[in-house]
């Protein structure tokens, strides 16, 4: 995917990770780009030769001052992914979440830089309506969620109280090649494998539970789009739109995957939402995002990509 960007300085935080790599991806070209990493998730594998990398964690400000140096743009991926992880650990996850993101903040505005920070469905919690606006009542249900929730706020203040521009990126249920390197990784991800592996695919619960999955591909375009628009200082969903229930989603991998791997069901998850759908009527109208991989396209992709492992 080319850029928008050329000729700019780049950081992407957590560059070597899922997400923060398929960005890196799509900059490295016309762009001086550092990744800041600390290789608790992500990998150099998934770098190209020819970036910047700087070792270490967003909590140390000598790094992050060596990082931010001279920066235009910051793409800010670093954090604590795992919804579990932050409920062993909820003062780790608010330190590396919030705080982290509150420092980058600061030296972006020694920088002049602007910032496109990721936040999560996970600071709504259980939806009352669907699909879920970014008005929507927020009650997020783990450290992870809160820490998010928080951030998402401070990013926006940032452009409000100090002329800073910033975006925040409300990511839904991503996935794409790479998701499954590290520690965590999603429902497609499993499913995949599982599948290559001959099974079973394990749905947990009764698999009627719902999500809107979008392609890293898009939501790499929605953070190239949110380092030109002029509507800084605001939020945005970034979804499809379109939901398809656990059940749906296995029986879909069997089929592009050509396997013929068992559905079995297991304990529904704790705390398990019953239903997730952005409404991005707002990322289309401000941001000009229109989600491009159908599902079944995305799903087929990897699965060849992965077909020889
Ligand atoms: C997503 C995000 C999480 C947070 C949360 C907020 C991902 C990977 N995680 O969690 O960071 O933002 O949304 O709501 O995007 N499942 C199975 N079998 C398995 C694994 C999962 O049936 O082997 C089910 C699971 O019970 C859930 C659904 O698949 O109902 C999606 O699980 P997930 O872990 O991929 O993502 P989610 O929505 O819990």
């Amino acid at each position: 995917m080319q850029s928008t960007l050329t000729d700019r300085t780049v950081l992407v935080t957590g560059g070597a990770g899922f997400i923060g790599s398929h960005i890196v991806e799509s900059l490295a070209t016309n762009n001086q780009v550092r990744v800041l990493d600390d290789f608790s998730n992500g990998s150099r594998m998934n770098l190209p030769t020819d970036v910047e990398v700087i070792e270490g964690d967003v909590r140390d400000d000598g790094t992050l001052s060596r990082a931010m140096q001279d920066v235009e743009f910051v793409f800010h991926h670093a954090a604590m992914v795992s919804v579990e992880e932050s409920v062993t650990k909820p003062r780790a996850c608010q330190e590396i979440n919030t705080a982290g993101t509150l420092s980058v903040l600061d030296h972006a505005r020694m920088e002049d830089a602007r910032v496109i920070v990721p936040s999560s469905a996970a600071i709504y919690g259980t939806p009352d309506e669907i699909p879920i606006t970014e008005t929507a009542r927020k009650r997020p249900t783990s450290p992870y969620g809160i820490s998010k929730l928080a951030t998402d706020h401070h990013v926006q203040r940032f452009d409000e109280l100090y002329d800073l521009p910033t975006v925040v990126l409300r990511y839904f249920n991503v996935y794409g090649p790479r998701q499954g390197h590290g520690d965590y990784s999603g429902v497609i991800s499993i499913f995949l494998e599982q599948a290559h592996d001959g099974g079973p695919i394990t749905v947990e619960g009764d698999g009627t539970q719902t999500r809107d999955f979008v392609h890293v591909d898009d939501v790499v375009r929605a953070n190239l789009l949110a380092a030109t628009t002029e509507h800084t200082g605001d939020a945005y969903n970034i979804g499809t739109g379109e939901t398809i229930s656990i059940r749906e989603l296995a029986e879909l991998i069997r089929d592009v995957t050509g396997s013929t791997a068992e559905i079995v069901h297991r304990d529904r998850r704790a705390g398990d939402i019953p239903e997730s759908c952005a409404d991005v009527s707002k990322a289309r109208r401000r941001l000009g995002y229109e989600p491009s991989v159908a599902l079944r396209e995305g799903l087929t992709s990897i699965a060849d990509s992965t077909a020889v492992l």
